[in-house]
């Protein structure tokens, strides 16, 4: 049963980012759960200050806010906890192999179709909130050549769905996550059904960090959600969220 998430929902059809209206909400002291919803982005972020782009209405972009009771520093696992819920709404909607790419991208057959970007900011009362933005490829029947490497879940599964029923279906599993993990405020609860459909681990990939690349080997999530890899000198080290950039050395970045 909803109670929080998605109880008030702001909708303009158009914005530069969901993420900047919802921020702009929450500042003011908007309460947790505004589901703030999109047809068109003007400015659509990713992360690391990159975009997001999305042609008019095929799409969901949609942003949360939340106001956990959790240090920031944990609100970053909040990532992990979104990519695992909208993993396995995909695959019950649409019976398709969605699996996650870390962090928090989700792919099909290698490529994405769905980026999640988590903001903080603080309000007028100096509390913190978290805003969570997804935007999923759900009707769009092509892209543009600068996206090589993006889907749809029309052009994986071969028709079209209703955004409506993702959205609900995501709130709906979202909101029993989100209240596990504020009571135990570790990811060990679903670590398991992350590593399962987690197409990183246990391969090889790039790291890139700025004009740096380098190959290792991804053999571990913490319980934070750090990516634990071992070069090939046998050193190991924990990568966090928003360090670098991790990429397979066949799908895509
Ligand atoms: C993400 O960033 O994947 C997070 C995207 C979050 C978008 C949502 S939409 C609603 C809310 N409001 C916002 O303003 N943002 C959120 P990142 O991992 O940095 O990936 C960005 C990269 O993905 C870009 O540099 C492109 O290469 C690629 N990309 C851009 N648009 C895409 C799309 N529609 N499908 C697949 N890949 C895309």
């Amino acid at each position: 049963m909803i109670t929080i998430l998605g109880h008030k929902v702001v909708f303009k059809i158009e914005m530069d980012s969901t993420n900047n209206k919802a921020k702009e909400l929450a500042k003011e002291g908007g309460e947790e759960g505004i589901l703030v919803i999109t047809r068109k982005q003007t400015n659509g972020k990713g992360r690391l200050g990159r975009n997001w782009q999305s042609p008019k209405g095929s799409n969901i972009l949609m942003s949360l806010i939340l106001r956990p009771q959790l240090q920031p520093e944990q609100f970053c696992q909040l990532s992990i906890v979104s990519a695992v819920t909208l993993c396995e709404v995909l695959q019950d909607v649409t019976g398709l192999e969605a699996k996650i790419k870390w962090p928090n991208d989700i792919v099909i057959n290698g490529k994405k179709v769905c980026g999640i970007l988590i903001e903080l900011c603080t309000d007028v009362h100096n509390d913190y909130c978290a805003i969570l933005g997804i935007g999923i490829n759900v009707n769009v029947p092509h892209f543009p050549k600068s996206l090589p490497y993006a889907t749809s879940l029309y052009l994986e599964g071969g028709t079209t769905y209703k955004k409506e029923i993702i959205i609900e279906q995501f709130l709906k599993c979202f909101e029993k996550e989100y209240k596990t993990f504020q009571s135990t405020k570790n990811i060990l609860f679903l670590k398991k059904r992350y590593e399962k459909n987690c197409i990183t681990l246990h391969k090889t990939v790039k790291l890139i960090k700025g004009q740096d690349e380098i190959i290792a080997h991804a053999y571990d999530i913490t319980d934070n959600g750090a990516l634990c890899v071992q070069y090939s000198d046998g050193s190991k080290e924990m990568i966090g969220h928003g360090e670098v950039s991790v990429r397979g050395l066949y799908e895509y970045s």
